[in-house]
């Protein structure tokens, strides 16, 4: 769980940045075991709609959404037309019940919704439920057995394709045997668990550069298009699609520039990579470039500016052997300075003028850190 953890931290605190198949024998009688009246509705043939809600601009979001799509054509229903919404955290209200359709809708790898309307939910996150009365609400329906069958949740999944992939095969017979890749990079992608910081930046494998365009992308309409091929063909096929070659083109010249840009910028000294590119405005960079350029480096300090905000960006190397416990708390660190974040990384934003007080927050955090012991 702490590289989920530590993926959702990479998240929070630097973000600121169907193949139609045929019913699988039995499921006839998984839906009669299963017996409820809702069931001999929405199964008896009375609509073929399904919409599936899934994390939006997240690779395990997507895979999700795509197994979830194969697995409900091979073993519920091979007639169903599925759309698709993406989800995202926010302040406020996350579920908009008028989004919701009269078949199926499901949620996949994204927080419980209380409504009536939502008929299958797949969840891996610790914070999967808003409130405590909907963690009861959905632990009463498996207590009582009513939703054993359409709601699963599981936060020791590293990542919820995972999940899908199990819960499918061992309580409905799909065959997963395909969607192997997927699961692997799946897992990979969601738990932060890349190999080296050279695989991350260098984004040598297709999942990885899927990874960045489902991130990075503007385009409200990939999700629609991706999903579906996702479980249909092996990732570099998908990646090969000229729809995705056009978003990717663009993303790597901007990936390559920020490596260029942060090379000539970045500097290391007793464990401390420092770097300040507030000069070129940007709306992100792949967090693991400073672990690349000095894979010795233990903390990184950023300087950078987008257009709402200068953001001092303060993060641990993931592979670092530094042991857990010589590690700063970078949360603690940047709260100081009214900012915030988790253990391993963390951020102090600042109005976009008010560079000089970042300027001077980050300088002090870097003596700070190259004041531990850092070898
Ligand atoms: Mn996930």
């Amino acid at each position: 769980m702490d590289c989920v953890r530590f993926r959702e931290d990479i998240r929070d605190a630097a973000c600121s940045t169907g193949i139609a198949g045929l019913a699988a024998e039995g499921s006839a009688d998984i839906l009669r075991a299963s017996g409820a009246a809702r069931e001999a509705f929405v199964y008896g043939g009375f609509h073929l709609d399904c919409k599936v809600f899934y994390h939006d601009k997240c690779f395990d979001g997507a895979c999700s959404a795509s197994v979830f799509t194969r697995f409900y054509r091979e073993c519920i229903k091979a007639d169903t037309n599925f759309s698709y919404q993406g989800l995202v955290h926010r302040a406020g209200a996350l579920f908009d019940d008028g989004e919701f359709i009269d078949g199926d809708n499901a949620i996949v790898d994204f927080k419980y919704s209380d409504s009536k309307k939502v008929t299958w939910w797949f969840d891996h996150h610790l914070s999967a439920f808003l409130t405590p009365e909907d963690q009861a609400e959905f632990e009463r329906g498996q207590a009582d057995g009513s939703e054993t069958m359409r709601k699963f949740f599981d936060p020791n999944y590293t990542s919820c394709t995972g999940l899908i992939l199990d819960v499918a095969a061992k309580k409905f017979g799909f065959n997963v045997e395909s969607l192997a890749e997927l699961r692997y990079w799946a897992d990979i992608v969601d738990g932060a668990k890349y190999e080296s910081a050279k695989s991350a930046v260098e984004m040598a494998a297709p999942a990885m550069k899927l990874t960045m365009v489902i991130e990075s992308t503007q385009d409200e309409s990939l999700g629609k298009k991706l999903i579906p091929l996702l479980t249909e063909m092996p990732l570099q096929e998908v990646l090969d699609q000229p729809f995705v070659q056009e978003l990717l083109g663009p993303l790597m010249e901007r990936h390559q520039a920020a490596l260029k840009l942060i090379g000539e910028r970045a500097s290391m000294e007793r464990g401390v990579i420092t770097f300040d590119i507030t000069d070129h405005p940007t709306e992100g960079y792949n967090k693991f470039i400073p672990y690349y350029l000095f894979p010795e480096g233990v903390y990184n300090v950023g300087l950078s500016k987008s257009s709402f905000r200068t953001k001092v960006a303060v993060g641990t190397n993931p592979w670092t052997t530094l042991p857990e416990e010589k590690l700063a708390n970078i949360a603690e660190i940047c709260e100081r300075y009214g900012g915030g974040g988790h253990a391993r990384v963390g951020a102090v934003s600042f109005p976009p003028d008010r560079e000089d007080e970042a300027r001077k927050a980050a300088a002090e955090i870097v003596e700070e850190l190259r004041s531990r012991e850092n070898a």
